[in-house]
């Protein structure tokens, strides 16, 4: 995903948030983040962990907010897309527990939609230069992020 220049306001990214809704607030505001201009970029790992994954994860249909996927979005797309007891059994002991309280049919649905729109990388351009954001290891040199396997990225 390409994304151009924010003209009108500021960019953050912001690192692994894992449920920590109350945290990344209170950053928010210490930075006087503002919600019609400025844009916060994430690297992915919204949830799992910390006691507010849901919301953490709902970030993501807000119109400031971008964030790529990391493994933990990884092991909830799999384990709720796929029908393995082993992609399950990876995110229960990764702290994918929440689940239970959120409802299956419910998380499922959401999370369906949250994989259309979270990238495994994104580009953004930016007054000094294009900077990549993937949540973890990427390409010695960027021009190559196409050819690099989404694995290498996530995990
Ligand atoms: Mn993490």
């Amino acid at each position: 995903m390409k994304i151009k220049q924010n003209k009108a306001g500021r960019d953050f990214i912001v690192g692994d948030i894992h449920g920590h809704l109350a945290l990344l607030q209170s950053e928010l505001e210490i930075v006087g983040f503002d919600k019609s201009k400025d844009r916060l970029f994430s690297v992915g790992d919204l949830i799992d962990r910390g006691p507010n994954s849901l919301d953490c994860l709902s970030l993501i249909f807000e119109p400031w907010f971008f964030a790529v996927r990391g493994n933990h979005e990884q092991m909830m797309f799999d384990s709720l897309n796929g029908d393995s007891y082993q992609t399950h059994e990876l995110w229960m002991i990764n702290g994918g527990a929440w689940m239970d309280v959120v409802g299956i049919d419910f998380l499922r649905e959401v999370s369906k939609q949250a994989a259309d729109i979270m990238p495994v990388w994104m580009e953004l351009e930016t007054e000094a230069g294009i900077v990549g954001i993937v949540h973890a290891e990427p390409p010695s040199d960027w021009a190559d992020i196409e050819k690099i396997n989404a694995q290498n990225l996530i995990w």
